[in-house]
């Protein structure tokens, strides 16, 4: 990929790494971050707490069940449509699945944060609240055994079925989380969609998408229904945006045809009145809405006035029944532009049949004309989209087949492998999105032990080694659990030829290790092969650094086979910079060290063992060749390839001061010695920001401190082994 995939290119412009954040947008709201601080946590289930082996002793049959009475068992206090409130949790579902990103993994259903801000505040959430109150007492009934994120899904899926729609399976193990996730950059906007945000793809100002944003404006999950920033009379913009931000919610335009119009074959579009009619969004209101937003009159509600979009109608003649009238009508008609009662743009058949219109929602004796959005328009105007759109509509088998696996992609994605699904309805059928590995097998310890003294006595070196598995482990994102040192992703050619992993180098270490694996009798996996050399080469330079410490590997690992690998799909998890090696690609939007931060929270990493870690690979030499000092910026020692503290003790030392090199644009330094001027070292951002910052240097302190050496050797080690282990959920 170039630069335009990188997840922190915008258009030009500088920006913090979270952009506009919760106490932006709600400054009176109550901060409990203070409770949190000092790494006390906010989740009440406590560490102990297995969420898979709770819900594996669900009454999974009791549990769905439940919910398909629920579809049909009105409430006076948000009557359901129809009758049925299968539509609604369709979109609950939808929505809390489609905040993901490729770019960098993060959003989707998988930890239920549309419960939380801002998500349980965007426009495009309107009236959300409703649908998960609704699902309260299934919630507190079945307590521990679902999580709300798995009961989103699940009840979308339920409302599927429930109305004859085709399903392709379900995946529990959704863990909860308790706090607003605060680690996801949804842009910088000030204002949402319906307050003036700007669209964020305008071709003719060149104004592009900023990775890793996938929405097309502030609020939004995808594009606007009304056409881009809200113009229905640009079908190509339309398009264009659909086009753009499905892709970035790794969707093909088959998918996105068969989830727009499977979707909507169900349900309706809400605008009955002018939106200055209705309250706030629930972080906004006062506290007797309960976490309630956008109140309505309860006299309104009855009767089905009802504002969440704007727009004002069904698709379909039939909105609770899976079916293909949404693509006969689509075609059967010309629609023609008008607006809805609360003033949104929207489109109507012109000359609709009697037996062609829609039932009233709260009234199925009176008839009411369907609809479609601009967007639903662009799958008959876009001739990629048309051409799909008319296979779909004469061939249902094909949408009931799209549809159902576009779903399950779609609401199990960030998920990561297969093996982390729960229950029984996972699909039996591997996916190629979910990374499928074959299971590994556990060489024997002579065999490891032969090994890596083969390792050790190749000529390969200590830096070599290290990079190698780093650059396979680091793969590795807790954002959507893809990546990783197990299935040997990395030696690919997509991957092992990203530039952050010096290709030629790279390919040398593992053609060797490759080589001496074959040696080895009974076998090593080639992903268990790339650990255990960087774990020889770890050992060595422990044990050259005076300390004797063994650097454990589970092995186990498989090796995927290049018809399970999908290198576009792997194209987003390239690094674009990777502090711990010390690599910056091209300067970006954010600063360096954001990256580094970044990257430390994709691994599921804290600041200590962040911080070991960048000081050992200094130590061990392990940094990318990058720019002319490659081989040894940041590496702040005179014994590179020994385990040592000496990253810490000369960042810190006083002898040494540090100097911008002007060229490099605030990217480089050299630290010269303050006595006598001569030069000592040379440096990067991410290498300064532990000196610089009182944060990182009180840590930093801590490994420089006399008596810490072989802490620092043990702390490294341990946070070295958990990114090495980040993807085994085949251990727990
Ligand atoms: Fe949808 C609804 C748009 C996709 C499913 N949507 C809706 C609405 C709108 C829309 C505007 C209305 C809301 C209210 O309430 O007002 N979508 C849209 C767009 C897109 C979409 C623009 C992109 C193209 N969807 C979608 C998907 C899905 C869906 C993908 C799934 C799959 N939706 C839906 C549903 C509904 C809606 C089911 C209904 C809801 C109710 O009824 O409540």
């Amino acid at each position: 990929g170039d630069i335009s995939g990188c997840p922190f290119h915008g258009d030009g412009g500088f920006r913090g790494l979270l952009g506009r954040t919760n106490r932006d947008w709600w400054p009176d709201s109550l901060d409990l971050h203070i409770l949190t601080q000092g790494g006390t946590s906010p989740d009440p289930m406590g560490e102990d707490f297995d969420y898979c082996e709770a819900f594996n002793a669900v009454d999974y049959a009791g549990l769905k069940a439940d919910i398909k009475a629920l579809m049909t068992d009105s409430q006076d206090w948000w009557p359901a449509d129809y009758g049925h409130y299968g539509p609604f949790f369709i979109r609950m579902a939808w929505h809390a699945a489609g905040t993901y990103r490729t770019g960098d993994g993060r959003g989707g259903a998988s930890s239920g944060q549309q419960r939380f801000a801002p998500l349980n505040s965007w426009p495009d959430n309107g009236n959300l609240d409703k649908a998960r109150r609704l699902l309260w007492p299934i919630k507190q009934k079945y307590g521990k055994h679902i999580s709300w994120a798995d009961l989103f899904v699940l009840t979308g899926n339920v409302a599927i079925e429930s109305m004859g729609g085709p399903v392709f399976g379900f995946g529990g193990g959704r863990k909860d989380v308790y706090e607003p996730e605060q680690d996801v950059y949804w842009g910088t906007e000030e204002e949402w969609v319906d307050t003036g945000a700007e669209t964020r793809i305008i071709p003719d100002e060149g104004k592009a998408l900023e990775n890793p944003l996938a929405a097309i404006q502030m609020g939004l999950i995808y594009v606007n229904p009304e056409g881009p920033g809200g113009n229905p009379h640009d079908p190509e913009g339309m398009a264009r945006d659909m086009k753009e931000t499905f892709a970035r919610m790794a969707m093909n335009d088959e998918e996105t045809v068969a989830l727009t119009a499977g979707g909507h074959a169900f349900g309706k579009c809400h605008g009955a009145k002018p939106s200055d009619t209705f309250g706030k969004a629930p972080e906004a209101e006062g506290m007797v809405a309960m976490g309630f937003g956008w109140m309505t009159d309860p006299e309104e509600i009855g009767k089905g006035h009802i504002t969440t979009s704007g727009i004002e109608g069904a698709w379909t003649p039939n909105p609770t029944e899976w079916g293909n009238d949404y693509f006969r009508l689509l075609f059967k008609y010309e629609y023609e532009l008008t607006q809805s009662p609360a003033g949104a743009n929207q489109w109507t058949p012109i000359n609709p049949e009697e037996a062609d219109m829609a039932p009233d929602a709260r009234d199925p004796s009176k008839k009411v004309p369907t609809i479609m959005t601009t967007a639903d328009m662009a799958l008959k105007r876009d001739p990629a989209y048309r051409k799909i759109s008319e296979r779909f509509r004469d061939d249902q088998a094909a949408l009931d087949d799209a549809f159902a696996r576009a779903w399950f992609k779609l609401t199990h994605r960030d998920m990561g492998p297969k093996i982390r699904y729960l229950g029984p309805d996972v699909p039996a059928e591997d996916l190629i999105w979910q990374d499928p590995i074959p299971a590994g097998s556990k060489p024997s310890d002579s065999a490891v032990s032969d090994f890596k003294q083969a390792v050790l006595d190749s000529g390969l070196t200590v830096a070599e080694l290290v990079k190698a598995a780093w650059a396979s482990a680091s793969t590795y994102r807790k954002s959507d659990h893809r990546g990783g040192a197990n299935g040997a992703h990395i030696r690919f050619d997509a991957l092992r030829n990203w530039k952050a992993n010096d290709p030629e180098e790279l390919t040398k270490v593992l053609n060797k290790l490759d080589e001496l694996r074959a040696k080895v009798s009974g076998g090593i996996s080639m992903a268990d092969a790339i650990v255990l050399g960087g774990a020889a080469a770890i050992e060595k330079a422990a044990k050259d650094g005076g300390f004797d410490v063994s650097v454990p590997v589970t092995t186990g690992r498989g090796d995927a086979t290049e018809d399970q690998f999908d290198a576009e799909s792997w194209e987003p998890l390239e690094p674009f910079a990777d502090g711990f090696r010390n690599y910056l690609k091209t300067k970006a939007s954010v600063k360096t060290e954001d990256m580094l931060i970044d990257r430390a929270n994709l691994l599921g990493l804290s600041i200590p063992e962040m911080t070991v870690l960048v000081g050992g690979m200094r130590a061990l030499g392990a940094v990318a060749t990058h720019t002319e000092h490659g081989n040894s910026i940041g590496v702040l020692t005179d014994k590179p390839g020994t385990l040592s503290n000496d990253f810490f003790v000369n960042l810190l030392h006083m002898g040494t001061v540090w100097e911008v090199v002007d060229e490099s644009g605030d990217e480089e330094f050299v630290g010269k010695c303050r006595l006598e001027g001569h030069e000592k070292w040379r440096a990067t951002r991410t290498d300064l920001v532990f000196g610089s910052n009182s944060q990182l240097r009180s840590v930093a302190e801590v490994y420089a401190e006399n008596g810490n050496e072989e802490k620092f050797a043990r702390d490294f080690v341990k946070a070295w082994t958990k990114v090495m282990d980040a993807d085994r959920f085949d251990l727990t």
